[in-house]
């Protein structure tokens, strides 16, 4: 038996999106990403590995998950036996820590914990880089969740160049997200799928990289700034940039629901206002609001007149993976 690691890692939410891959095996972006580290949902996993074990065991909240649920986990696992030289299979127990249906769950905390406990299980010791490194085998947004705060992921040439750091981290000036928890609707297309056809079939994909590459230089500036403004205008723009590939893809698809739609209006409305927030959307229908704390309260009651006050949650910049053994 090997030791019991547990990692604990945050998501993170992308101000300049990811979304689309050069190389589908190794994971690399088509272009960079910057994103930040939110203190509010977080994934703790524990694994071991177990020469009595027969084959991997993965509980995710209690549950045991089935071959066919685990195989992507499993896949990871085989990769982390194959730097580490362990052979042993895993006993991974991964509790996600996000309001119950939010459908904030991510697989950027997840396989971000899951790097830094299973690579530890078996052995390695891992810089944070090469861990992010790793990370992005999994997923490519947990490449990012390694680091807290604002952080950027570089898109690289190959597995060495392709990793993240941080860019400001801990964050000293007044920035929040506000997630609005829609109404869950089945997915019409997951992140990989969808990427894959916007990348094969947008005649839009090369315009994204140039501008996409362009907001990266421009979010570093905004952020080192403190900007509110800048950031969020940036953010926002990137943000919808990306869901217009969906909707130019070929067959076409998008992640709005009628409620997304209503925020986005009720944000609008608020600047119109004077109330300096922003929004951004990833593969789903929940709105991410960005804003300075002082205004939490005009935001929250106007939205309130959608929305009932527990499907605003509130969420500050958080911290990197943080790594116990037992
Ligand atoms: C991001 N998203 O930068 C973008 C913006 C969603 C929208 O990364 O195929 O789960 O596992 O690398 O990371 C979500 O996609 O996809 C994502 P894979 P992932 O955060």
């Amino acid at each position: 038996m090997s030791k019991i690691v547990i990692a604990k890692a945050h998501t993170n939410i992308a101000l300049v999106k990811y979304w689309g891959k050069k190389d589908p095996k190794l994971m690399l972006p088509q272009n960079g990403s910057i994103s930040l580290t939110l203190d509010h949902f977080y994934t703790e996993t524990s694994v071991q590995f177990s020469t009595h074990a027969s084959e991997d065991q993965i509980t995710f909240n209690d549950t045991q998950l089935s071959p066919v649920k685990a195989q992507r986990i499993v896949k990871f696992l085989d990769l982390i036996r194959a730097k580490s030289g362990q052979s042993a299979r895993a006993i991974v127990k991964t509790r996600n820590h996000v309001p119950t249906s939010a459908g904030l769950a991510s697989s950027a905390s997840g396989f971000a914990a899951l790097a830094a406990a299973g690579s530890r299980a078996a052995g390695l010791k891992l810089s944070l880089t090469d861990l992010s490194r790793l990370a992005r085998r999994g997923s490519g947004s947990a490449t990012r969740s390694i680091f807290g705060g604002f952080v950027e992921w570089h898109a690289g040439e190959d597995d060495l160049s392709s990793y993240a750091e941080p860019l400001q981290d801990p964050v000293d000036w007044d920035i929040q997200m506000i997630a609005v928890v829609l109404k869950a609707t089945k997915k019409p297309i997951s992140s990989t799928a969808g990427m894959q056809r916007v990348v094969a079939t947008s005649p839009y994909y090369p315009a994204w990289v140039q501008t996409a590459n362009r907001d990266l230089i421009a979010m570093r500036q905004a952020i080192a700034d403190r900007d509110l403004t800048a950031v969020g205008t940036l953010a926002e723009t990137n943000a919808m940039r990306m869901h217009a590939l969906n909707l130019s893809a070929q067959p076409a698809f998008n992640y709005f629901t009628a409620e997304t739609l209503t925020t986005i209006n009720a944000v609008q409305d608020l600047r119109a206002q004077g109330i300096n927030c922003y929004y951004t959307l990833d593969a789903g229908p929940n709105v991410k609001i960005i804003c300075a704390s002082k205004d939490t309260k005009a935001i929250t009651t106007a939205l309130q007149r959608h929305f009932r006050a527990d499907q605003l949650i509130i969420a500050q910049p958080g911290p990197g993976i943080s790594i116990t053994e037992a």
